[in-house]
């Protein structure tokens, strides 16, 4: 399955991303066997996140109205936000993957959600500190991500949050909830 999964990668995956994949995959699985969590689960939902990150906005609009996915207003307007729902459908109809856990953490991978579970915060937060990733603070978040998940994420939803706002971007209501849903847990 694994093998399965990672030559169908390379073929549609540029070089750059496959290599981010991988990289999500090894932070993934540390984190997972740090937090004592299904390193199995872990592999596949990182293996899978960007599944349909190269599709255009265009095929990924068609595929979510061809398979009649369920999305929000404000998703299916944001082109960034849309490859997260698609990599979760072909998950399951390309690959059999029918676990909910590793399915929900393909699907809000980008935004999160209230109520994530720790494999969706592990995905999560894997997108921002696998091996490739380098901008200022990535150090501190990687070490903050082993020492508390949730401190981890709440900087991780905050760094999003600031480079939306900086980019003047729609900030989705679900990055916003998990903001705040974090802000709670950690009180
Ligand atoms: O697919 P990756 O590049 O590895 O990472 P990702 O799926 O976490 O994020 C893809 C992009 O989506 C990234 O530039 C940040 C952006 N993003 C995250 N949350 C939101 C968002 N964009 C908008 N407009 N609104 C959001 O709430
Ligand atoms: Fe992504
Ligand atoms: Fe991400
Ligand atoms: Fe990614």
């Amino acid at each position: 399955m694994i093998e399965r999964i990672k030559s169908r990668l390379k073929k549609r995956q540029p070089y750059g991303r496959y290599q981010h994949t991988l990289g999500v995959v090894k932070a993934a699985c540390d984190l997972a066997e740090h937090y004592g969590i299904s390193v199995d689960k872990a592999r596949l939902a990182a293996l899978l996140h960007d599944y349909a990150k190269d599709l255009t906005e265009h095929e990924l609009k068609k595929y979510i109205e061809v398979h009649k996915l369920e999305v929000d207003q404000s998703l299916y307007e944001t082109y960034e936000l849309l490859h997260g729902v698609v990599g979760a459908h072909m998950a399951k109809t390309e690959f059999g993957i029918h676990d909910e856990e590793i399915l929900q953490a393909i699907r809000y991978h980008t935004t999160g959600r209230l109520h994530m579970e720790p494999l969706e915060k592990i995905i999560y937060l894997s997108d921002f500190i696998e091996e490739n990733r380098n901008y200022p603070g990535v150090e501190a978040l990687r070490k903050l991500a082993y020492e508390d998940l949730d401190k981890g994420l709440l900087q991780g939803f905050n760094n999003t949050i600031r480079f939306l706002l900086a980019t003047d971007k729609v900030i989705h209501c679900n990055t916003v909830k998990a903001r705040n849903q974090r802000l709670k847990d950690l009180a």
